[in-house]
């Protein structure tokens, strides 16, 4: 069934009707914009309501699917008339709307958000994509693909992902980027994930932050829900498989298979965006989700009890964002920083003042003290206490080190939840 805006109760968020996103758990991509919405809980509190295309049965290609993405390709965000396409606009587009400190706004920590989100979408996302498809996917599906293409995808993924653990995961944070979790934790673990789950013998354990990061990821609620939907829908379709990138190469060399594996290496860009891979899941039921349509009410209707339901069920919507909204904001954090100033004639005092002057919601001021450094320098140790999704740190950093007449550095000494 389409959903569509009913005029009178289309005025703001609250009263909106749930948005639709169309995909596929064993595609990449699909998991791109599924994985922002698990996360930010909008498929449990039914904001979004996700429905499978099935790639087996040809659901991606057909024409009513045509109108919405005339590529025929997963995933499509569908809200009343907004209709969106490309994975990545999609999860960003869900961050933005409905979970902002996933996407954080500070200049500085968002320029490191989308370094890694772009090397995502390029030479991680090829690589790791190039691989699932020509080492597993296509094999298993008899699908035309190359070993040589395997090989070269494998080494570039441990090239990409040398420089993730070289280039990202500052000062020990659990986290690729600032201390909290973002968009670009989220992509960059789907990429993985899928390597992960369909190449048996993948040495992930070589690039200990990685290594780390992946298993306290497939722990996080949503995140966790996803991988395992993803593994138990790639099971069906064939096991995981053990890859060694020269036996492949030798098995290429036979004459015969040449020509087809020229024709597949050179097919093949974004492998993936070409497959037709299996879907277990059932799709197209409404997934419960109440429409005004299914009330029997006419846009136009003015009688009074048609008004008195359109209320009731705009004060049901209210009262439950309401309490999720006011369940988000009990998650605080406390962030300790050691502020260093340029030099011994920083007035410390002063300094302390100006910070504590700093003003954000969700932002309070805890306590301070001042230490020595070395040589008559003292540092201002500060404590502060956040709302989770209101105030990321790095923004906190940011702000204070603003007063750069004073400040030289601000580090991180603690940060925990509060
Ligand atoms: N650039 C697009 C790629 C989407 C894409 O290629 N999706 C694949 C699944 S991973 C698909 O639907 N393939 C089916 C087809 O091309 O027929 C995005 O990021 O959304």
């Amino acid at each position: 069934m389409s959903f569509k805006y009913v005029p009178e109760i289309a005025k703001g968020p609250i009263e909106r009707t749930p948005a639709t996103l169309y995909g596929n758990p064993v595609s990449n991509h699909s998991r791109i914009a599924q994985i922002v919405a698990e996360v930010a809980g909008l498929i449990d509190n039914k904001t979004v309501a996700f429905k499978v295309k099935d790639f087996s049965k040809g659901e991606n290609k057909s024409p009513e699917f045509l109108k919405i993405n005339p590529l025929g390709r997963l995933p499509v965000f569908v809200d009343g008339d907004f209709v969106l396409h490309e994975s990545r606009a999609i999860g960003l587009y869900l961050a933005n709307s409905y979970a902002r400190h996933l996407y954080p706004e500070a200049p500085k920590t968002r320029a490191r958000v989308d370094q890694a989100l772009f090397y995502e979408a390029t030479a991680l996302g090829f690589a790791a994509g190039g691989l699932f498809w020509n080492a597993w996917l296509a094999p298993a599906i008899g699908a035309p693909h190359s070993p040589a293409a395997a090989k070269s995808k494998y080494l570039e993924l441990q090239t990409a992902l040398q420089y993730v653990e070289k280039c990202f995961f500052h000062e020990s944070s659990e986290f690729l980027v600032g201390l909290t979790l973002t968009v670009a934790d989220l992509f960059i673990f789907v990429q993985i994930d899928t390597v992960m789950q369909v190449i048996s013998n993948f040495n992930l354990a070589q690039y200990k932050k990685i290594s780390n990061w992946y298993k306290l990821m497939q722990r996080r609620e949503g995140v966790s829900k996803l991988s395992k939907t993803f593994g138990t829908m790639a099971r069906s379709i064939a096991p995981p498989k053990e890859f060694d990138p020269e036996a492949v190469v030798e098995e290429e060399k036979a004459p015969a298979d040449e020509a087809a594996a020229e024709e597949a290496a050179a097919e093949e860009t974004d492998a993936t965006e070409e497959f037709s891979g299996e879907a277990a899941a059932e799709e197209e039921d409404d997934g419960g989700n109440l429409s005004i349509d299914d009330l029997g009410l006419d846009d136009d209707e003015d009688d009074e009890e048609t008004k008195a339901l359109l209320a009731s069920k705009k004060d049901l919507v209210k009262g439950i964002q309401e309490r999720q909204q006011a369940n988000a904001e009990k998650a605080k954090s406390n962030l300790t920083l050691d502020v260093k100033p340029f030099d011994t004639e920083t007035d410390m005092l002063a300094l302390e003042q100006k910070i504590r002057g700093i003003e954000m919601d969700g932002l309070k001021w805890l306590g301070g003290q001042l230490l020595d450094v070395a040589y008559g320098i003292k540092k201002l140790r500060i404590m502060c206490q956040l709302v989770d999704v209101k105030v990321n740190p790095d923004t906190v950093r940011e702000e204070i080190e603003k007063f750069e007449d004073e400040v030289q550095s601000t580090d991180v000494f603690a940060f925990q939840m509060a």
